[in-house]
Protein backbone atom coordinates (compact mmCIF):
# COMPACT_ATOMS: atom_id res chain seq x y z
CA UNK A 1 0.00 0.00 0.00
CA UNK A 2 2.62 2.37 0.88
CA UNK A 3 4.06 1.92 -2.02
CA UNK A 4 1.76 1.81 -4.50
CA UNK A 5 1.07 5.77 -2.75
CA UNK A 6 4.03 6.70 -2.61
CA UNK A 7 4.16 6.22 -6.45
CA UNK A 8 1.09 8.40 -6.93
CA UNK A 9 1.86 11.18 -4.93
CA UNK A 10 5.49 11.14 -6.87
CA UNK A 11 3.73 11.73 -10.04
CA UNK A 12 1.21 14.08 -9.34
CA UNK A 13 -2.22 15.19 -9.06
CA UNK A 14 -3.62 14.32 -12.12
CA UNK A 15 -3.56 10.38 -11.42
CA UNK A 16 -6.73 8.29 -10.93
CA UNK A 17 -6.65 7.00 -7.40
CA UNK A 18 -9.44 3.88 -6.08
CA UNK A 19 -11.77 5.19 -3.91
CA UNK A 20 -12.92 3.19 -1.08
CA UNK A 21 -15.97 1.94 -3.51
CA UNK A 22 -13.41 0.75 -5.74
CA UNK A 23 -14.75 3.08 -8.65
CA UNK A 24 -12.01 5.30 -10.05
CA UNK A 25 -11.94 8.87 -8.75
CA UNK A 26 -10.21 12.02 -9.39
CA UNK A 27 -8.05 13.19 -7.52
CA UNK A 28 -7.96 16.72 -8.77
CA UNK A 29 -11.55 17.72 -7.41
CA UNK A 30 -10.76 18.88 -3.86
CA UNK A 31 -13.85 19.45 -1.43
CA UNK A 32 -14.55 19.45 2.14
CA UNK A 33 -14.66 15.81 1.93
CA UNK A 34 -17.87 15.21 4.72
CA UNK A 35 -19.81 18.19 3.75
CA UNK A 36 -21.33 21.54 4.11
CA UNK A 37 -24.46 23.16 5.85
CA UNK A 38 -27.08 24.15 3.71
CA UNK A 39 -26.97 27.94 4.35
CA UNK A 40 -23.01 28.11 3.79
CA UNK A 41 -20.80 28.63 1.08
CA UNK A 42 -20.06 25.65 -0.72
CA UNK A 43 -17.12 25.40 -2.38
CA UNK A 44 -14.88 23.02 -4.67
CA UNK A 45 -11.19 23.38 -6.19
CA UNK A 46 -10.45 22.03 -9.62
CA UNK A 47 -6.70 21.34 -10.58
CA UNK A 48 -5.72 21.45 -13.77
CA UNK A 49 -7.15 22.92 -17.16
CA UNK A 50 -9.56 21.24 -19.19
CA UNK A 51 -12.17 22.37 -21.44
CA UNK A 52 -16.15 22.71 -20.58
CA UNK A 53 -16.70 25.41 -17.79
CA UNK A 54 -20.10 23.60 -16.95
CA UNK A 55 -20.19 21.53 -13.61
CA UNK A 56 -22.95 19.45 -12.66
CA UNK A 57 -23.97 18.51 -8.74
CA UNK A 58 -25.42 14.92 -9.16
CA UNK A 59 -27.44 12.69 -6.32
CA UNK A 60 -24.61 10.18 -4.78
CA UNK A 61 -25.69 7.68 -6.55
CA UNK A 62 -25.07 9.88 -10.18
CA UNK A 63 -28.49 9.18 -11.56
CA UNK A 64 -29.99 13.08 -11.15
CA UNK A 65 -29.08 16.63 -11.77
CA UNK A 66 -30.36 18.70 -9.01
CA UNK A 67 -28.08 22.11 -10.12
CA UNK A 68 -25.79 22.75 -12.92
CA UNK A 69 -23.15 25.73 -12.63
CA UNK A 70 -19.97 27.01 -14.59
CA UNK A 71 -16.81 26.89 -13.56
CA UNK A 72 -14.72 30.14 -12.92
CA UNK A 73 -11.57 30.89 -15.30
CA UNK A 74 -9.00 29.20 -14.44
CA UNK A 75 -6.23 31.07 -12.48
CA UNK A 76 -2.71 30.46 -11.25
CA UNK A 77 -2.09 28.81 -7.31
CA UNK A 78 -0.26 31.30 -5.92
CA UNK A 79 2.46 28.95 -4.74
CA UNK A 80 2.96 25.69 -7.26
CA UNK A 81 0.92 27.91 -10.28
CA UNK A 82 -0.66 24.60 -11.40
CA UNK A 83 -4.10 26.45 -12.56
CA UNK A 84 -7.24 26.42 -10.42
CA UNK A 85 -10.77 26.67 -11.01
CA UNK A 86 -13.78 26.76 -8.68
CA UNK A 87 -16.98 25.31 -9.04
CA UNK A 88 -19.49 27.12 -6.46
CA UNK A 89 -22.95 25.63 -5.87
CA UNK A 90 -23.72 27.91 -2.55
CA UNK A 91 -27.29 28.56 -4.59
CA UNK A 92 -28.29 24.73 -3.67
CA UNK A 93 -29.46 24.15 -0.47
CA UNK A 94 -31.02 20.86 -0.45
CA UNK A 95 -29.96 18.22 2.49
CA UNK A 96 -28.92 15.29 0.51
CA UNK A 97 -25.54 13.25 -0.61
CA UNK A 98 -24.32 14.36 -3.42
CA UNK A 99 -21.27 14.48 -6.11
CA UNK A 100 -19.63 16.69 -8.18
CA UNK A 101 -19.55 15.49 -11.85
CA UNK A 102 -17.08 17.85 -13.96
CA UNK A 103 -17.22 16.90 -17.65
CA UNK A 104 -13.14 16.05 -18.74
CA UNK A 105 -12.55 15.38 -15.01
CA UNK A 106 -14.64 13.45 -13.30
CA UNK A 107 -16.84 12.60 -10.22
CA UNK A 108 -15.90 13.91 -6.78
CA UNK A 109 -15.94 12.16 -3.05
CA UNK A 110 -19.60 11.84 -2.09
CA UNK A 111 -20.43 14.38 0.10
CA UNK A 112 -23.43 15.71 2.51
CA UNK A 113 -25.42 18.56 2.58
CA UNK A 114 -27.45 18.96 5.55
CA UNK A 115 -27.63 20.62 9.36
CA UNK A 116 -25.01 19.25 12.10
CA UNK A 117 -22.99 18.00 9.12
CA UNK A 118 -19.86 18.52 11.26
CA UNK A 119 -21.51 16.84 14.46
CA UNK A 120 -19.39 13.17 13.86
CA UNK A 121 -16.06 15.07 13.57
CA UNK A 122 -16.45 17.26 15.63
CA UNK A 123 -17.10 14.08 18.39
CA UNK A 124 -14.38 12.27 17.12
CA UNK A 125 -11.90 14.81 17.20
CA UNK A 126 -12.05 14.56 21.02
CA UNK A 127 -12.90 11.38 21.15
CA UNK A 128 -9.44 11.12 20.05
CA UNK A 129 -8.22 12.14 23.11
CA UNK A 130 -9.33 9.02 24.99
CA UNK A 131 -7.51 7.06 22.41
CA UNK A 132 -4.21 9.08 23.30
CA UNK A 133 -4.93 8.49 27.42
CA UNK A 134 -1.95 6.76 29.43
CA UNK A 135 -2.11 4.59 32.15
CA UNK A 136 -5.41 2.63 31.48
CA UNK A 137 -6.78 -0.33 29.23
CA UNK A 138 -8.61 1.07 26.35
CA UNK A 139 -11.29 -1.55 26.18
CA UNK A 140 -13.46 -2.75 23.28
CA UNK A 141 -16.50 -0.86 24.65
CA UNK A 142 -15.20 1.83 24.39
CA UNK A 143 -12.20 1.66 21.81
CA UNK A 144 -13.55 -0.63 19.23
CA UNK A 145 -11.14 -2.58 17.23
CA UNK A 146 -8.23 -0.27 18.69
CA UNK A 147 -8.62 -1.24 21.88
CA UNK A 148 -5.34 -1.82 23.66
CA UNK A 149 -3.73 -2.32 27.07
CA UNK A 150 -2.25 0.22 29.66
CA UNK A 151 1.19 1.20 28.50
CA UNK A 152 3.84 3.81 30.88
CA UNK A 153 1.64 3.43 34.53
CA UNK A 154 4.09 6.36 35.12
CA UNK A 155 3.57 5.29 38.65
CA UNK A 156 7.46 5.44 39.73
CA UNK A 157 8.59 8.40 37.73
CA UNK A 158 12.61 8.83 38.49
CA UNK A 159 13.98 12.60 39.46
CA UNK A 160 16.28 13.52 36.53
CA UNK A 161 19.64 15.17 37.80
CA UNK A 162 18.50 18.19 35.90
CA UNK A 163 15.36 18.48 38.50
CA UNK A 164 17.20 17.53 41.70
CA UNK A 165 16.92 19.63 44.32
CA UNK A 166 17.37 19.22 48.13
CA UNK A 167 13.93 17.53 49.20
CA UNK A 168 13.80 15.85 46.09
CA UNK A 169 17.13 14.73 45.08
CA UNK A 170 18.12 13.24 41.69
CA UNK A 171 16.40 9.93 41.70
CA UNK A 172 13.55 10.24 43.90
CA UNK A 173 10.36 8.21 42.90
CA UNK A 174 7.30 9.98 42.12
CA UNK A 175 3.84 9.10 40.81
CA UNK A 176 3.12 10.61 37.77
CA UNK A 177 0.10 8.93 36.37
CA UNK A 178 -2.56 9.47 33.81
CA UNK A 179 -2.21 12.61 31.32
CA UNK A 180 -2.64 12.07 26.75
CA UNK A 181 0.28 10.85 25.06
CA UNK A 182 1.62 14.06 23.27
CA UNK A 183 1.44 13.31 19.41
CA UNK A 184 2.88 9.99 17.77
CA UNK A 185 5.41 9.60 20.61
CA UNK A 186 4.58 8.09 23.90
CA UNK A 187 6.16 11.21 26.02
CA UNK A 188 4.04 13.68 28.51
CA UNK A 189 5.19 17.55 27.94
CA UNK A 190 3.67 20.29 30.38
CA UNK A 191 4.43 23.61 27.73
CA UNK A 192 2.23 21.54 24.91
CA UNK A 193 -0.27 20.31 27.39
CA UNK A 194 -1.09 23.82 28.70
CA UNK A 195 -2.38 24.85 25.05
CA UNK A 196 -4.62 22.10 24.34
CA UNK A 197 -6.11 21.62 27.84
CA UNK A 198 -6.71 25.22 27.75
CA UNK A 199 -8.14 24.79 24.02
CA UNK A 200 -10.10 22.21 25.18
CA UNK A 201 -11.60 24.11 28.65
CA UNK A 202 -12.23 27.36 26.35
CA UNK A 203 -14.15 25.36 24.00
CA UNK A 204 -16.26 24.27 26.66
CA UNK A 205 -16.79 28.07 28.13
CA UNK A 206 -17.37 29.55 25.21
CA UNK A 207 -20.31 26.42 23.64
CA UNK A 208 -21.48 24.91 27.08
CA UNK A 209 -24.59 24.01 25.84
CA UNK A 210 -23.35 22.33 23.04
CA UNK A 211 -20.96 20.03 25.56
CA UNK A 212 -23.68 19.60 27.56
CA UNK A 213 -25.58 16.72 25.62
CA UNK A 214 -22.28 15.35 24.00
CA UNK A 215 -21.99 11.77 24.59
CA UNK A 216 -18.64 10.39 23.30
CA UNK A 217 -18.90 6.84 24.72
CA UNK A 218 -15.91 6.83 27.08
CA UNK A 219 -15.81 5.41 30.60
CA UNK A 220 -17.28 8.66 32.35
CA UNK A 221 -19.89 9.30 29.86
CA UNK A 222 -22.47 7.69 32.29
CA UNK A 223 -22.29 10.78 34.51
CA UNK A 224 -23.76 14.35 35.13
CA UNK A 225 -20.07 15.82 33.77
CA UNK A 226 -19.98 16.77 30.00
CA UNK A 227 -17.52 14.45 28.63
CA UNK A 228 -14.99 16.83 27.60
CA UNK A 229 -14.92 17.92 30.93
CA UNK A 230 -14.00 14.30 31.83
CA UNK A 231 -11.56 13.85 29.28
CA UNK A 232 -9.49 17.12 30.19
CA UNK A 233 -9.37 15.84 33.37
CA UNK A 234 -7.58 13.02 32.50
CA UNK A 235 -4.70 15.33 31.41
CA UNK A 236 -5.31 18.12 33.87
CA UNK A 237 -4.77 15.35 37.22
CA UNK A 238 -1.73 14.38 35.22
CA UNK A 239 -0.10 17.68 35.02
CA UNK A 240 -1.04 18.18 39.10
CA UNK A 241 1.36 15.40 39.60
CA UNK A 242 4.40 17.39 37.44
CA UNK A 243 4.44 20.20 40.50
CA UNK A 244 6.69 20.02 43.23
CA UNK A 245 4.82 20.19 46.47
CA UNK A 246 7.92 21.48 48.12
CA UNK A 247 8.36 24.96 45.91
CA UNK A 248 5.30 25.18 43.63
CA UNK A 249 8.00 24.81 40.47
CA UNK A 250 6.61 22.43 37.59
CA UNK A 251 8.32 19.74 35.65
CA UNK A 252 9.19 20.51 32.29
CA UNK A 253 8.12 16.58 30.67
CA UNK A 254 7.98 13.28 31.85
CA UNK A 255 9.99 11.57 28.82
CA UNK A 256 12.01 8.44 28.27
CA UNK A 257 15.49 9.25 27.53
CA UNK A 258 14.98 8.52 23.79
CA UNK A 259 11.94 7.99 21.41
CA UNK A 260 10.41 4.41 22.03
CA UNK A 261 10.08 2.39 18.79
CA UNK A 262 7.65 2.19 16.70
CA UNK A 263 5.73 -0.21 19.58
CA UNK A 264 2.64 -1.04 21.70
CA UNK A 265 2.50 1.48 24.78
CA UNK A 266 2.20 -1.77 27.19
CA UNK A 267 5.64 -2.75 25.35
CA UNK A 268 7.42 0.01 26.29
CA UNK A 269 9.23 -0.23 29.47
CA UNK A 270 12.04 2.11 29.49
CA UNK A 271 12.49 4.07 32.49
CA UNK A 272 10.81 7.41 32.59
CA UNK A 273 12.07 11.01 34.26
CA UNK A 274 11.00 14.15 35.35
CA UNK A 275 13.24 17.13 34.04
CA UNK A 276 14.43 20.41 35.06
CA UNK A 277 11.36 22.75 36.37
CA UNK A 278 11.33 25.42 34.34
CA UNK A 279 9.56 29.15 33.79
CA UNK A 280 7.08 28.18 30.36
CA UNK A 281 6.14 24.76 32.19
CA UNK A 282 5.06 26.30 35.50
CA UNK A 283 2.98 29.07 34.07
CA UNK A 284 1.78 26.86 31.33
CA UNK A 285 0.10 24.63 34.21
CA UNK A 286 -0.48 28.09 36.45
CA UNK A 287 -2.67 29.30 33.53
CA UNK A 288 -4.48 26.11 32.69
CA UNK A 289 -4.90 25.29 36.27
CA UNK A 290 -6.41 28.97 36.63
CA UNK A 291 -8.52 28.30 34.23
CA UNK A 292 -9.42 24.83 35.17
CA UNK A 293 -10.36 25.94 38.93
CA UNK A 294 -12.77 28.36 37.53
CA UNK A 295 -14.43 26.02 34.95
CA UNK A 296 -14.30 22.77 37.65
CA UNK A 297 -16.26 24.79 40.27
CA UNK A 298 -19.61 24.39 38.87
CA UNK A 299 -19.42 20.48 39.63
CA UNK A 300 -17.95 20.55 43.20
CA UNK A 301 -20.42 18.10 43.90
CA UNK A 302 -18.99 15.50 41.67
CA UNK A 303 -15.10 16.66 41.82
CA UNK A 304 -15.37 17.96 45.82
CA UNK A 305 -12.17 20.41 46.38
CA UNK A 306 -11.14 20.09 43.22
CA UNK A 307 -11.46 23.57 42.00
CA UNK A 308 -9.72 25.32 45.24
CA UNK A 309 -6.48 22.05 44.91
CA UNK A 310 -6.35 23.41 41.47
CA UNK A 311 -6.41 27.39 42.25
CA UNK A 312 -4.17 26.26 44.68
CA UNK A 313 -1.71 25.21 42.45
CA UNK A 314 -2.22 27.67 39.66
CA UNK A 315 -1.21 30.52 42.49
CA UNK A 316 1.83 28.46 43.94
CA UNK A 317 2.96 27.73 40.24
CA UNK A 318 2.89 31.20 39.23
CA UNK A 319 4.77 32.17 42.07
CA UNK A 320 7.70 30.46 41.28
CA UNK A 321 7.76 31.82 38.42
CA UNK A 322 7.63 35.58 39.68
CA UNK A 323 10.80 34.15 41.33
CA UNK A 324 12.35 32.52 38.22
CA UNK A 325 11.06 34.44 34.96
CA UNK A 326 13.75 33.31 33.18
CA UNK A 327 14.12 29.06 33.31
CA UNK A 328 14.40 28.13 30.33
CA UNK A 329 14.56 24.14 29.40
CA UNK A 330 17.89 24.06 27.45
CA UNK A 331 17.91 20.38 26.41
CA UNK A 332 21.61 20.75 24.90
CA UNK A 333 23.16 22.28 27.55
CA UNK A 334 21.29 20.04 29.99
CA UNK A 335 22.92 16.86 28.24
CA UNK A 336 26.42 18.59 28.60
CA UNK A 337 25.68 18.06 32.39
CA UNK A 338 23.43 15.60 33.30
CA UNK A 339 23.19 11.69 32.38
CA UNK A 340 20.60 10.28 31.36
CA UNK A 341 20.96 12.50 28.08
CA UNK A 342 17.17 13.31 27.00
CA UNK A 343 16.82 13.64 23.33
CA UNK A 344 12.48 13.46 23.13
CA UNK A 345 11.08 16.70 22.32
CA UNK A 346 12.55 19.44 23.41
CA UNK A 347 9.60 22.62 23.36
CA UNK A 348 11.95 24.66 24.50
CA UNK A 349 10.49 28.27 24.55
CA UNK A 350 13.08 31.04 25.01
CA UNK A 351 10.64 33.81 24.97
CA UNK A 352 8.18 34.21 27.78
CA UNK A 353 6.09 37.69 27.83
CA UNK A 354 3.27 35.49 26.55
CA UNK A 355 3.06 32.91 29.07
CA UNK A 356 3.05 35.65 31.54
CA UNK A 357 -0.13 37.44 29.46
CA UNK A 358 -2.16 34.31 29.37
CA UNK A 359 -1.25 32.94 33.06
CA UNK A 360 -2.28 36.42 34.57
CA UNK A 361 -5.14 36.90 32.38
CA UNK A 362 -6.48 33.12 33.34
CA UNK A 363 -5.21 33.92 37.22
CA UNK A 364 -7.11 37.30 37.33
CA UNK A 365 -10.76 36.24 35.32
CA UNK A 366 -10.62 33.01 37.92
CA UNK A 367 -10.22 35.36 41.02
CA UNK A 368 -10.94 38.73 40.31
CA UNK A 369 -8.11 40.17 42.07
CA UNK A 370 -6.15 43.27 40.16
CA UNK A 371 -3.07 42.11 41.16
CA UNK A 372 -3.02 39.89 38.95
CA UNK A 373 -3.78 42.20 35.58
CA UNK A 374 -1.35 44.71 36.66
CA UNK A 375 1.61 41.89 37.54
CA UNK A 376 2.53 42.07 34.05
CA UNK A 377 2.16 44.13 31.27
CA UNK A 378 -0.62 42.49 29.27
CA UNK A 379 -0.60 44.77 26.08
CA UNK A 380 2.86 45.50 25.15
CA UNK A 381 2.40 45.94 22.06
CA UNK A 382 0.25 45.55 18.94
CA UNK A 383 0.57 42.30 17.67
CA UNK A 384 -1.71 39.49 17.70
CA UNK A 385 0.54 36.41 17.47
CA UNK A 386 -1.70 33.37 16.03
CA UNK A 387 -1.44 30.70 18.82
CA UNK A 388 0.71 27.64 18.69
CA UNK A 389 2.79 25.67 21.42
CA UNK A 390 5.85 28.33 22.23
CA UNK A 391 3.16 31.64 21.59
CA UNK A 392 -0.06 31.94 24.17
CA UNK A 393 -0.49 35.28 24.56
CA UNK A 394 -4.21 35.43 22.29
CA UNK A 395 -5.62 32.85 24.84
CA UNK A 396 -5.33 35.44 27.92
CA UNK A 397 -7.31 37.97 25.36
CA UNK A 398 -9.46 35.43 24.49
CA UNK A 399 -10.38 34.72 27.73
CA UNK A 400 -10.74 38.38 29.06
CA UNK A 401 -13.22 38.63 26.12
CA UNK A 402 -14.87 36.05 26.86
CA UNK A 403 -15.45 36.96 30.52
CA UNK A 404 -15.87 40.78 29.61
CA UNK A 405 -19.09 41.52 31.62
CA UNK A 406 -17.52 39.68 34.79
CA UNK A 407 -14.74 42.03 35.39
CA UNK A 408 -13.08 44.32 37.88
CA UNK A 409 -13.54 48.36 36.74
CA UNK A 410 -9.79 48.01 35.91
CA UNK A 411 -9.69 45.47 33.49
CA UNK A 412 -13.22 46.31 32.24
CA UNK A 413 -11.90 49.95 30.75
CA UNK A 414 -9.80 48.01 28.09
CA UNK A 415 -12.47 45.73 26.94
CA UNK A 416 -13.79 47.76 24.10
CA UNK A 417 -9.60 48.17 22.80
CA UNK A 418 -9.21 44.73 23.22
CA UNK A 419 -12.24 43.41 21.20
CA UNK A 420 -11.32 45.95 18.69
CA UNK A 421 -7.95 43.83 18.69
CA UNK A 422 -9.48 40.76 18.02
CA UNK A 423 -11.74 42.06 15.28
CA UNK A 424 -8.69 43.78 13.51
CA UNK A 425 -6.79 40.55 13.39
CA UNK A 426 -9.89 38.78 12.18
CA UNK A 427 -10.10 41.08 9.60
CA UNK A 428 -6.41 40.76 8.67
CA UNK A 429 -6.97 37.02 8.52
CA UNK A 430 -10.14 37.04 6.11
CA UNK A 431 -9.00 40.18 3.82
CA UNK A 432 -8.18 38.91 0.58
CA UNK A 433 -9.74 35.51 0.85
CA UNK A 434 -12.17 34.87 -2.22
CA UNK A 435 -9.18 36.11 -4.41
CA UNK A 436 -7.33 33.22 -3.35
CA UNK A 437 -7.46 30.14 -5.68
CA UNK A 438 -8.44 28.12 -2.74
CA UNK A 439 -10.52 30.27 -1.05
CA UNK A 440 -9.40 29.42 2.44
CA UNK A 441 -8.28 31.70 5.07
CA UNK A 442 -5.96 29.36 5.47
CA UNK A 443 -2.60 29.80 2.90
CA UNK A 444 -2.33 33.92 2.59
CA UNK A 445 1.50 33.07 2.57
CA UNK A 446 3.87 30.49 2.91
CA UNK A 447 4.70 30.97 5.78
CA UNK A 448 1.26 29.34 7.36
CA UNK A 449 2.62 26.05 6.25
CA UNK A 450 4.64 25.31 9.27
CA UNK A 451 5.64 21.79 10.94
CA UNK A 452 1.86 21.04 12.24
CA UNK A 453 0.45 23.46 9.57
CA UNK A 454 -3.14 21.66 10.42
CA UNK A 455 -3.12 23.67 13.88
CA UNK A 456 -2.46 27.09 11.90
CA UNK A 457 -5.92 26.56 10.16
CA UNK A 458 -7.47 25.42 13.41
CA UNK A 459 -5.93 28.19 15.47
CA UNK A 460 -6.86 31.07 12.41
CA UNK A 461 -10.53 28.92 12.61
CA UNK A 462 -10.42 30.01 16.67
CA UNK A 463 -9.89 33.97 15.95
CA UNK A 464 -12.32 34.09 13.89
CA UNK A 465 -14.67 32.62 15.87
CA UNK A 466 -14.34 34.63 18.95
CA UNK A 467 -14.56 37.70 16.03
CA UNK A 468 -17.74 36.03 15.19
CA UNK A 469 -18.45 35.66 19.06
CA UNK A 470 -17.59 39.15 19.40
CA UNK A 471 -19.54 41.03 16.47
CA UNK A 472 -22.39 38.80 15.45
CA UNK A 473 -21.08 39.46 11.69
CA UNK A 474 -21.33 36.26 9.51
CA UNK A 475 -18.40 36.93 7.08
CA UNK A 476 -16.13 35.51 10.43
CA UNK A 477 -17.59 32.27 10.66
CA UNK A 478 -17.82 31.68 6.88
CA UNK A 479 -14.02 32.54 7.30
CA UNK A 480 -13.62 29.90 9.79
CA UNK A 481 -15.56 26.88 7.71
CA UNK A 482 -13.57 27.75 4.94
CA UNK A 483 -10.58 26.35 7.25
CA UNK A 484 -12.35 23.17 8.03
CA UNK A 485 -12.97 22.64 4.65
CA UNK A 486 -9.07 22.85 3.92
CA UNK A 487 -8.59 20.78 6.89
CA UNK A 488 -11.10 17.97 5.54
CA UNK A 489 -10.20 18.24 2.01
CA UNK A 490 -10.16 21.20 -0.27
CA UNK A 491 -6.49 22.04 0.34
CA UNK A 492 -3.85 21.30 -2.12
CA UNK A 493 -3.07 17.35 -1.12
CA UNK A 494 -6.57 16.79 -1.40
CA UNK A 495 -6.26 14.57 2.06
CA UNK A 496 -8.76 15.21 5.01
CA UNK A 497 -6.36 15.31 7.68
CA UNK A 498 -9.00 14.08 10.04
CA UNK A 499 -8.40 10.33 10.40
CA UNK A 500 -11.17 8.22 9.39
CA UNK A 501 -12.85 11.13 7.80
CA UNK A 502 -13.19 11.62 4.22
CA UNK A 503 -12.74 9.14 1.54
CA UNK A 504 -9.33 10.67 1.06
CA UNK A 505 -8.19 10.75 4.42
CA UNK A 506 -4.60 9.96 6.33
CA UNK A 507 -4.27 6.52 6.45
CA UNK A 508 -0.68 6.42 7.69
CA UNK A 509 0.23 8.84 10.47
CA UNK A 510 3.43 8.89 12.12
CA UNK A 511 1.90 7.15 15.35
CA UNK A 512 3.26 4.56 16.77
CA UNK A 513 -0.41 2.88 18.32
CA UNK A 514 -1.34 3.30 14.80
CA UNK A 515 1.70 1.71 12.93
CA UNK A 516 2.02 -1.41 15.72
CA UNK A 517 -1.35 -2.69 16.64
CA UNK A 518 -1.39 -4.41 13.12
CA UNK A 519 -5.09 -2.72 12.68
CA UNK A 520 -5.52 -1.41 9.16
CA UNK A 521 -6.87 1.66 9.69
CA UNK A 522 -5.25 3.97 11.78
CA UNK A 523 -6.67 5.11 15.51
CA UNK A 524 -9.78 7.50 14.33
CA UNK A 525 -10.12 11.09 14.91
CA UNK A 526 -6.62 12.24 14.94
CA UNK A 527 -5.37 15.05 13.27
CA UNK A 528 -2.70 15.14 10.69
CA UNK A 529 -0.15 17.68 11.21
CA UNK A 530 -0.77 18.14 7.64
CA UNK A 531 1.46 19.87 4.99
CA UNK A 532 5.12 21.27 6.09
CA UNK A 533 6.95 23.36 3.75
CA UNK A 534 9.93 22.09 4.71
CA UNK A 535 9.40 18.95 6.03
CA UNK A 536 11.62 16.79 3.56
CA UNK A 537 14.42 18.42 5.16
CA UNK A 538 13.62 17.88 8.39
CA UNK A 539 12.36 13.96 8.40
CA UNK A 540 14.10 13.55 5.06
CA UNK A 541 11.59 10.86 4.46
CA UNK A 542 11.41 9.11 1.11
CA UNK A 543 8.79 9.90 -1.25
CA UNK A 544 8.06 13.39 -1.06
CA UNK A 545 6.83 14.96 -4.24
CA UNK A 546 10.36 16.45 -6.57
CA UNK A 547 9.55 20.54 -6.64
CA UNK A 548 6.50 20.57 -4.39
CA UNK A 549 5.69 23.80 -3.53
CA UNK A 550 4.86 25.17 0.41
CA UNK A 551 1.52 23.84 0.27
CA UNK A 552 1.99 20.81 -1.54
CA UNK A 553 5.00 18.96 0.94
CA UNK A 554 3.11 16.00 2.37
CA UNK A 555 3.08 12.29 2.36
CA UNK A 556 0.85 10.44 4.04
CA UNK A 557 3.54 7.88 5.55
CA UNK A 558 4.74 6.82 8.95
CA UNK A 559 7.85 7.85 8.33
CA UNK A 560 6.94 11.60 7.93
CA UNK A 561 6.89 13.03 11.21
CA UNK A 562 7.37 16.31 9.93
CA UNK A 563 4.05 16.14 7.78
CA UNK A 564 2.18 13.45 9.29
CA UNK A 565 2.46 12.79 12.99
CA UNK A 566 -0.05 13.42 15.17
CA UNK A 567 -0.79 15.75 18.47
CA UNK A 568 -3.15 16.68 20.98
CA UNK A 569 -1.95 20.77 20.23
CA UNK A 570 -3.49 20.07 17.24
CA UNK A 571 -6.30 18.23 17.69
CA UNK A 572 -7.34 20.14 20.44
CA UNK A 573 -7.91 23.53 17.90
CA UNK A 574 -9.62 21.24 15.65
CA UNK A 575 -11.96 20.26 18.26
CA UNK A 576 -12.66 23.79 19.19
CA UNK A 577 -13.34 24.90 15.62
CA UNK A 578 -15.31 21.96 14.45
CA UNK A 579 -17.54 22.38 17.58
CA UNK A 580 -17.91 26.17 17.03
CA UNK A 581 -19.40 26.18 13.97
CA UNK A 582 -21.69 23.23 14.70
CA UNK A 583 -22.65 25.14 18.28
CA UNK A 584 -23.29 28.57 16.35
CA UNK A 585 -25.01 27.13 13.15
CA UNK A 586 -28.44 27.84 13.75
CA UNK A 587 -27.47 31.36 15.11
CA UNK A 588 -25.36 32.36 12.31
CA UNK A 589 -28.28 30.86 9.98
CA UNK A 590 -25.72 27.97 8.23
CA UNK A 591 -28.44 25.32 9.35
CA UNK A 592 -31.14 26.50 6.96
CA UNK A 593 -31.10 27.94 3.46
O1 LIG B 1 9.57 29.63 14.46
C1 LIG B 1 10.06 29.32 13.16
C2 LIG B 1 9.48 30.28 12.16
O2 LIG B 1 9.92 31.58 12.45
C3 LIG B 1 9.89 29.86 10.77
O3 LIG B 1 9.25 30.67 9.82
C4 LIG B 1 9.52 28.41 10.53
C5 LIG B 1 9.98 27.89 9.19
O4 LIG B 1 9.94 26.50 9.14
O5 LIG B 1 10.08 27.61 11.51
C6 LIG B 1 9.64 27.92 12.80
O6 LIG B 1 10.19 27.04 13.73
C7 LIG B 1 9.68 25.76 13.73
C8 LIG B 1 9.02 25.49 15.08
O7 LIG B 1 8.57 24.19 15.10
C9 LIG B 1 7.85 26.41 15.36
O8 LIG B 1 6.77 26.14 14.51
C10 LIG B 1 10.81 24.78 13.50
O9 LIG B 1 11.32 24.96 12.20
C11 LIG B 1 10.34 23.38 13.69
O10 LIG B 1 11.44 22.50 13.66
C12 LIG B 1 9.60 23.22 15.00
O11 LIG B 1 8.96 22.00 14.98
C13 LIG B 1 8.50 21.48 16.21
C14 LIG B 1 8.96 20.03 16.31
O12 LIG B 1 8.43 19.44 17.46
C15 LIG B 1 10.47 19.89 16.33
O13 LIG B 1 11.00 20.49 17.47
C16 LIG B 1 6.98 21.55 16.22
O14 LIG B 1 6.54 22.91 16.32
C17 LIG B 1 6.42 20.75 17.39
O15 LIG B 1 5.01 20.69 17.24
C18 LIG B 1 7.02 19.36 17.41
O16 LIG B 1 6.57 18.72 18.55
C19 LIG B 1 6.85 17.33 18.64
C20 LIG B 1 7.55 17.11 19.97
O17 LIG B 1 8.82 17.72 19.93
C21 LIG B 1 7.66 15.63 20.31
N1 LIG B 1 6.39 14.99 20.23
C22 LIG B 1 5.77 15.12 18.93
C23 LIG B 1 5.52 16.56 18.59
C24 LIG B 1 4.81 16.73 17.26
O18 LIG B 1 5.61 16.51 16.14
O1 LIG C 1 8.77 9.87 16.82
C1 LIG C 1 9.38 11.11 17.04
C2 LIG C 1 8.36 12.21 16.87
O2 LIG C 1 7.36 12.11 17.84
C3 LIG C 1 9.03 13.58 16.91
O3 LIG C 1 8.12 14.58 16.51
C4 LIG C 1 10.22 13.61 15.98
C5 LIG C 1 10.98 14.93 16.07
O4 LIG C 1 11.45 15.14 17.36
O5 LIG C 1 11.10 12.57 16.25
C6 LIG C 1 10.54 11.29 16.11
O6 LIG C 1 11.47 10.32 16.41
C7 LIG C 1 12.45 10.11 15.42
C8 LIG C 1 13.78 10.62 15.92
O7 LIG C 1 13.77 12.02 16.08
C9 LIG C 1 14.89 10.23 14.96
N1 LIG C 1 14.88 8.80 14.75
C10 LIG C 1 13.62 8.31 14.21
C11 LIG C 1 12.48 8.62 15.12
C12 LIG C 1 11.15 8.20 14.49
O8 LIG C 1 11.05 6.87 14.35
Amino acid sequence: MHALKKILTVAGFSLLISSAQGQAVPDNIRLNQIGFYPGAPKVAVVVGENNGGEFYLKTADGTKTVFTGQLTQSKLNEFSKKPIRIANFSGFSKPGSYVLEIPGVGKSYSFDIKPDVHQAVAAAGLKGFYYQRMSIDLPEKYAGKWHRKAGHPDSKAIVHPSAASDKRPAGTVIYSTRGWLDAGDYNKYIVNSGITTGTLLAAYEDFPEYFKTQKLNIPESSNQVPDVLDEALWNLRWMLTMQDPNDGGVYHKLTNPAFDGMIMPDKADKPRYVVQKGTGAALNFAAVMAQASRVYKNFNRDFPGLSDTMLTAATRAWEWAQKNPKAIYDQDANNKQFAPQVTTGAYGDREFSDEFIWAASELYVSTKQDKYYTAVNLFPDDTMPLPSWNQVRLLGYYTLARHQNNLTPLAKKDVPALKERLRAFADELIAGVDARTYRTVMGKTEKDYIWGSSSVAANQGIALINAYKLTGDKKYIVGAISNLDYLLGRNAVGYSFLTGFGEKSTLNPHHRPSVADGIKEPVPGLLSGGTNARANVQDKCAGYPANASADEMYIDHDCSYASNEIAINWNAPFVYLASGIEALQDKAGLAKK
